[in-house]
Order: structure tokens, then C-alpha cells, then sequence
């Protein structure tokens, strides 16, 4: 009795030091899986050597240089298709569980499509890196759609806003699953559809940057995200699950929206943006279909605009029963918080999917910032987040797909990023032991710096620094590889974990 209550006491004492220091001292669960993440076009460069198509990335970049923040282009990138072993021996130090990449649709087709030829020379690229994961029990999860769709795709057919691109992409698929899925034990069949959509279709932040019909466009692409999505994962479920055992799902990104009062109306409004974001997608692969609220705000909004119809595509109820349910788990990228605050409905106007969501988002200046406008460092979102996935969708395994820091690249020394990935993991410690959340793996962005979209190489979010001035780009670890390897290895972010 005595005994016991001395014990119940040192431990309340410790967990309130660990509470001051706000690191939480529990270990990962044994069988919990740290990978580390990277993107085709962002590190491989090589964009038309050994047959490789164009895509439209290689096109945005080439055609409107002006858009890139310092005109520069993936064209070389990391020339990680040319580092192979350089590469893998980053993965291999950081002992990572798993190391997630995604395959250039345009290096294996050429044209995008399956009766075009298929590239030798690009399949033995991707055969070469997973064969060699798989020699060092290094696991891959593989994306196969990291936003470089084949340049044909877009220019004959119009991309994602045409019906026929859902068996294109199918037949993409299963070549992929076909060619590699013996030695996948993740797939995610695309990254973002959020920003495919909303930034390639309507803001222009993002190829293929048609920007011509806001509040129309970005509906039809995800609608024939969804599609997509569904086909590969029932010819995946269908043909190779029972042999390949591999587990297949899609990533979804979000931020988590913090209400900016406890006032209905922002409590409102933060779930609804919530839902316009992540629920766009998460709702139909999980209950079925679009969230009541967007098929209900957008359909108003249509109707007095004068369309005949809603803007956001209606599935059919076989459509609804073929997306339902197509993931083994939830595939998370998760950055940042951002605030939410309710407002009026905006004026019927010229369409557009802001005024379809009509709340107002904000940052709190008190969040420390990084070299990215939108990325602030608020460690407590990824548990209210994590925790509102488990409440709406049925409690879902979840794997976090990305989560990292971003800084201008000044010096090796990294401790705001090494302080980024502390403060998130503590705060999913917590999610997973306070909060039961179904957390089963994380995913750190990036292996190395690389080719961050619109921002150029100017955002840098590796842990290896990369010397995009050397044509050998040389690789050197920051700070934070140390960091990430111990707590790979102890399982823990502090000195030494409860057990
Ligand atoms: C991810 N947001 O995109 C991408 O998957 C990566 O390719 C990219 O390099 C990385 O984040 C860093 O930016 C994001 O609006 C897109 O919060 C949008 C958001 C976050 C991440």
C-alpha cells in the first residue's frame, strides 16, 4: 500500500516535470513505424533523359518560369535518378522503417497511356530503388500520383476534368502494381487531391494552373479524383491483394482549423472549413459521398448563380458504393493550424469555392513562424486533428504521411526543426495514449531539401542539405538527422522514456 503510493507519487511528480517541460516521456508503441518521405519531381530530375515524357511540371516550369519564386525548375533537382546509392545510404543512416517516394507516371509512360510504349529504362530506375529497400528491410510506400501527370494527358484530354482519365489512370495502376507490388507494403494512389484540385484548377498555385473557371473546375477534377482513386484501389483489391499483401489507401492533406472564439458561429465555421477541405475527400471514401454540407451550401449557391445544376457533381449511388470504403487507412499530410472564424455568406457572384466555404481564415501572430508563409509551428493541432478524424470517420487507422519544418537553409544547425518535430511528436504521443487515436506510423518531409513547387529551392524542409550549385549536388546532413535517428532507435523524445 505504502509502496504503491510512493511509486503513484514519483510518477505524478514525473509526469508533471515532463508536463513543464512539455515533452511527453512515453514510448512509441513497439510496433509503431517511422519513414521518412520524398516526391518524384522534387528530387529526381533527369526530366528527359532514357526516354522519360514530358509532364506538367516539366511544362509549367518550362513555359512560365515567372512563376517559380527563383525561375528555377525540377530539370535536375537532386539528380537523385542519377543517386541511387547516395540516396539510399541517407535512408539507411536515418533508419527509418519505411521510406516513402512516388513513382513519375511520365518515366514508366511515356505518353501517359498503357498502349504507348512502356519505358525499360524508367521501370528499372524504380525496380533498382526497391530492390534495394527491400535488401536493406527498408519498407516503401509508394505514391503513385505526386501532382506530374504525363504533359499528353493535359493537352488531348484535359487532365482530371475528363471522364476518360479514370480508366487511364487505372490502367496506370495496375501496370504499377503489376511491375513493383511485390515489394510495396504501402500504396497511396495520390498525394493531396486537395491541392491537385483546388491549386492546379483553381488558384494556379499549382500545374497545370487553369484558372479559368473557379468554383467549377476544381469540383470535376476531384470528382474524377475519387473515381481514380476508387478504380486502383479495387483492381489492387481484386487482383493483387491476395498475393502482394500491401496495404492501399490515399493521402489526404489538412490543417487544423482552431474556432477563433468558443462562439457557436466559429465552432461552425471551423468544422465546416474542416469539411470543405479534408471531409471533400475523407466523407466519400469513408460514409459515401460529399459532406452534406458542401452538397447543400454549393448547391444554393448554384442555383441562385443560375446554373441548372450544382456545381459540385452529383455520383451515382453505384459510383457511391465503388468509392465507399476503398482505404486500409487514412493517409495524413499535416503541417499546420490555421484559425477559423465564422462571417457572412458572400454576395452571389462570380462562383468561386471560397465563397462556397464563407470563412474567414487566419494565422495568430504568436505561432512561431518558419521560411513558409502558411507553415506555423503549432505542435497541439495535430492531436485536436487526429482526434477529429477518430471522432467523424469511424475511428480509422491513420498514418502520417507528412509532417515537417521549413527554414531558409543559413546553416547545418537546425534546432528549429529539430524543435518542430519534438514538439509534433509529443503532441501524437498524446493523441495516441490520452486520446486513443488509431496513429500506426509517421512520415517525416523531407529526406533532403529539394524542389518546393512555386518556392523554388528557396523552402527548404530536408534533413540533408543538398548543394543545388554543385553539379554533384553533394548531400550533408543538418543537425536534425541526429536528432530523428535517436529517436528512431530509443523510441522516445526524451533522455529516457517511462516504460
Ligand atoms: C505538401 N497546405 O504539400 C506536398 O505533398 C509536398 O510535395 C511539399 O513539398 C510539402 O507539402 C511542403 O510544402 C502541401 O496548404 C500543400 O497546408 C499544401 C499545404 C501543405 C502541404
Amino acid at each position: 500500500m505504502f509502496h504503491s503510493r510512493v511509486l503513484f507519487s514519483l510518477y505524478t511528480l514525473l509526469q508533471l516535470w515532463t508536463k513543464a517541460t512539455g515533452v511527453d516521456d512515453r514510448q512509441f508503441p513497439s510496433n509503431f513505424k517511422f519513414g521518412v518521405a520524398t516526391a518524384s519531381y522534387q528530387v529526381e530530375g533527369a526530366w528527359d533523359e532514357d526516354g522519360k515524357g514530358e509532364n506538367i511540371w516539366d511544362h509549367l516550369t518550362h513555359t512560365t518560369p515567372d512563376l517559380i519564386y527563383d525561375g528555377s525548375n525540377g530539370d535536375i533537382a537532386c539528380d537523385s535518378y542519377h543517386k541511387l546509392e547516395e540516396d539510399l545510404a541517407l535512408i539507411k543512416d536515418l533508419g527509418v522503417d519505411f521510406y516513402r517516394l512516388s513513382l513519375s507516371w511520365s518515366r514508366i509512360l511515356p505518353t501517359g497511356h498503357i498502349d504507348g510504349q512502356i519505358n525499360e529504362a524508367g521501370v528499372a530506375y524504380y525496380e533498382d530503388i526497391l530492390t534495394k529497400l527491400q535488401e536493406n528491410d527498408i519498407q516503401a510506400m509508394v505514391t503513385l500520383y505526386h501532382w506530374d501527370l504525363p504533359q499528353p494527358l493535359q493537352e488531348h484530354m484535359g487532365g482530371w476534368l475528363n471522364d476518360t482519365i479514370v480508366d487511364v489512370y487505372g490502367n496506370y495502376a495496375r501496370l504499377a502494381f503489376d511491375l513493383f507490388g511485390d515489394k510495396v507494403q504501402y500504396w497511396a494512389t495520390f498525394n493531396e487531391p486537395h491541392v491537385v484540385c483546388q491549386q492546379g484548377y483553381e488558384s494556379g498555385r499549382k500545374a497545370p494552373a487553369i484558372t479559368k473557371a473557379p468554383g467549377i473546375d476544381l469540383y470535376t477534377c476531384a470528382h474524377m479524383v475519387l473515381k481514380s482513386h476508387a478504380k486502383a484501389y479495387h483492381i489492387y483489391d481484386s487482383e493483387y491483394r491476395a498475393t502482394q499483401k500491401g496495404k492501399i489507401s490515399i493521402v489526404l492533406n489538412t490543417n487544423w482549423y482552431e474556432p477563433v472564439s468558443d462562439d457557436e458561429k466559429d465552432l461552425e465555421a471551423a468544422e465546416r472549413n474542416g469539411q470543405f477541405s479534408f471531409g471533400w475527400f475523407a466523407n466519400p471514401i469513408v460514409h459515401g459521398n460529399y459532406p452534406q454540407v458542401m452538397i447543400d451550401r454549393i448547391g444554393e449557391r448554384s442555383e441562385k448563380e443560375g446554373f441548372d445544376k450544382s456545381r459540385l457533381p452529383e455520383f451515382t449511388s453505384q459510383e457511391i458504393e465503388d468509392i465507399k470504403g476503398t482505404y486500409d487507412f487514412i493517409g495524413l499530410n499535416h503541417y499546420t493550424t490555421s484559425l477559423a472564424e465564422w462571417i457572412e455568406d458572400y454576395e452571389i457572384g462570380e462562383p468561386s469555392s471560397n465563397k462556397d466555404i464563407s470563412v474567414k481564415g487566419s494565422l495568430d501572430d504568436s505561432w512561431e513562424s518558419s521560411a513558409s508563409s502558411w507553415l506555423k509551428v503549432v505542435p497541439w493541432g495535430i492531436r485536436k486533428l487526429t482526434k477529429w478524424i477518430k471522432d467523424t470517420y469511424n475511428n480509422p487507422e491513420i498514418i502520417i504521411t507528412e509532417n515537417g519544418f521549413s527554414d531558409n537553409g543559413d546553416t547545418l544547425d537546425d534546432p528549429r526543426r529539430i524543435n518542430y518535430y519534438r514538439e509534433y511528436l509529443s503532441s501524437l504521443l498524446e493523441a495516441i495514449y490520452d486520446d486513443g487515436v488509431n496513429v500506426t506510423a509517421y512520415t517525416a518531409w523531407s529526406l533532403m531539401d529539394n524542389f518546393e513547387w512555386l518556392q523554388g529551392y528557396s523552402e527548404k524542409f530536408g534533413f540533408y542539405s543538398v548543394n543545388f550549385s554543385d553539379p554533384d549536388r553533394p548531400r550533408t546532413p543538418k543537425t536534425s538527422v541526429k536528432y530523428y535517428k535517436t529517436v528512431l532507435e530509443t523510441r522516445c523524445l526524451v533522455e529516457e522514456c517511462v516504460e
